[in-house]
């Protein structure tokens, strides 16, 4: 079976892990968010694809959920010493090895699509891994700083500000100019079915499926698309949804987000939507089924997995 994942970063990287567990002998592509890439200290740095990367090849460190376990930060210390801005951005020793490949092949002219594959020879992550789109297509929040409304990357408002200024708005910068990455809508329309992984239903998801092309690849396709809620009761079970759903005035529920999906008869994304069992949505023309959804651990990011197939047939 071919099943197709449209993932963002730390909830994604375990969701994926979940679902290599279920299906080992099946066919698993993950369409990875490249919204939250940034260009720091001379270096191109891909969060998300590396959280799925190093999450899938044992590489990552599972408390913070990004960067590599084991991490040392004395070159980050050093930049700090020289004042080297922005030092709010954590920067692994090991990590670095990482952002100097990919920086250096894509100076050399490789799109972002053979990068990854290079860097997945090395870690294994026993699935396919494609960028959304191989060109740049950065998140943007607007937000009020200082007495001025403006746009800072998404890496400044999570990391540096917390996500603690209310965001106005995001803006995808390069989005409209973007085309699907290499193999990425063949992966969706080959699909025996699509899994929408519990990850920022904003700026991961909202941010693939802004790519020209997918989301009608997804929306008008044959598979059928089954989604996870990445809201539990009212809150997000990592990350900063709840700081962002706000601003596209969606509730922060997992009914909220099933029905800014939408179903699939109606013009929306989903035939199925899995949320969690103490949870209640009523998302009109979709199949909607409460099941545990917090991955505590490989196991239950497998019963997650296998659910949501479930809910196929
Ligand atoms: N997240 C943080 O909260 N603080 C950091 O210093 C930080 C550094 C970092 C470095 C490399 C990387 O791949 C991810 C990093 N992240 C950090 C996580 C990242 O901001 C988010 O995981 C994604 O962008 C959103 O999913």
């Amino acid at each position: 079976m071919r099943i197709t994942v449209l993932a963002g970063g730390i909830g994604g990287a375990k969701f994926l892990r979940g679902v290599r567990a279920a299906c080992p002998d099946d066919d698993v592509t993950a369409i990875v968010n490249t919204g939250d890439d940034v260009t720091l200290h001379g270096l191109r740095i891909c969060p998300d694809l590396d959280s799925v990367m190093y999450t899938l090849g044992g590489g990552a460190d599972d408390e913070r959920g990004w960067g590599r376990r084991e991490e040392s930060w004395r070159i980050k210390a050093e930049l700090e010493i020289y004042g080297a801005e922005p030092t709010w951005f954590g920067l692994g020793d090991l990590d670095i090895a990482t952002h100097l490949v990919r920086t250096r092949m894509l100076d050399a002219g490789y799109p972002l699509s053979d990068v990854t594959a290079a860097l997945c020879e090395r870690w294994q992550p026993g699935i396919r891994l494609l960028p959304m789109t191989d060109e740049r297509c950065e998140t943007h929040v607007v937000v009020d700083l200082d007495g001025s409304r403006r746009a800072i990357h998404f890496q400044e408002w999570w990391i540096k500000h917390r996500a603690g200024l209310p965001a106005q708005s995001f803006v995808q910068v390069g989005v409209d100019d973007a085309t699907p990455g290499p193999g990425v809508l063949e992966a969706i329309t080959t699909a025996d079915v699509v899994l929408v992984a519990p990850s920022n239903p904003v700026v991961s998801v909202g941010t693939i499926l802004g790519v020209p092309g997918i989301r009608d690849a997804v929306v008008t396709g044959l598979a059928p698309v089954i989604g996870l809620s990445p809201i539990v009761g009212g809150a997000p079970v990592r990350g900063m949804a709840d700081a962002c759903l706000p601003a596209i005035g969606v509730e922060v529920s997992a009914e909220g987000v099933g029905r800014h999906y939408g179903a699939r008869k109606d013009g929306g994304l989903l035939d199925g939507w899995l949320i969690h069992d103490t949870d209640r949505a009523g998302v009109p023309g979709v199949e909607v089924r409460a099941v545990p959804l917090l991955m505590t651990d490989d196991a239950a990011s497998a019963a997650m997995a296998r659910a949501a197939l479930e809910l196929v047939s």
